[in-house]
């Protein structure tokens, strides 16, 4: 049996992340897991780390496809944070932000690590950028990384 999986480091990688400005103040905090995690677990060099900031979860997708269409960039990491209000507002802003992504990561052939948060409270938010539930920006990164070396192993 031959099995083909992604280790972590990936000293040589570029990586992009796109981090929406709303709601930032959580939004930072899945910034930090991800950069911390890029650093120290994937070893990726500080210099090959682009952060790119724009206003909404909305706008990630445009900013991550001219990342992708770049060439420059091994993987993307987008970063934001959707809560619930009243209205139908929440989702149209989450899937817009997801369907938007998908169609990117497969027509540029690049890794696209969703780190955008979508709960139904601020605290459900606060839990996951590094409180009790983890940080989802951590997670992010982890799967970016592992995604970099499976496809570099698939060739
Ligand atoms: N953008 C977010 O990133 N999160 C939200 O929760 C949100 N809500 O709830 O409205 C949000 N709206 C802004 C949107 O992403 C765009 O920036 C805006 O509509 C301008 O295009």
């Amino acid at each position: 049996m031959k099995v083909i999986e992604g280790v972590v480091p990936a000293p040589q990688a570029k990586v992009a992340i796109v981090i929406a400005r709303f709601n930032s103040f959580i939004n930072e905090s899945l910034l930090s897991g991800a950069v911390d995690t890029l650093t120290r677990q994937g070893q990726v060099a500080d210099d090959n780390i682009t952060v790119v900031r724009v206003p909404g979860a909305v706008e990630i997708p445009i900013a991550a496809k001219r990342l992708a269409k770049s060439g420059k960039y091994d993987a993307i990491i987008t970063l934001g944070t959707v809560i619930r209000g009243g209205t139908y507002h929440f989702e149209l802003v989450s899937n817009e932000c997801h369907k938007g992504l998908g169609h990117i990561m497969l027509e540029y052939d690049i890794p696209i690590a969703f780190g955008v948060l979508t709960t139904e409270s601020i605290e459900q938010a606060v839990e996951r950028a590094g409180t009790k539930a983890g940080n989802k920006g951590t997670e992010a990164a982890l799967s970016a990384l592992e995604m970099i070396n499976v496809l570099k192993a698939i060739g």
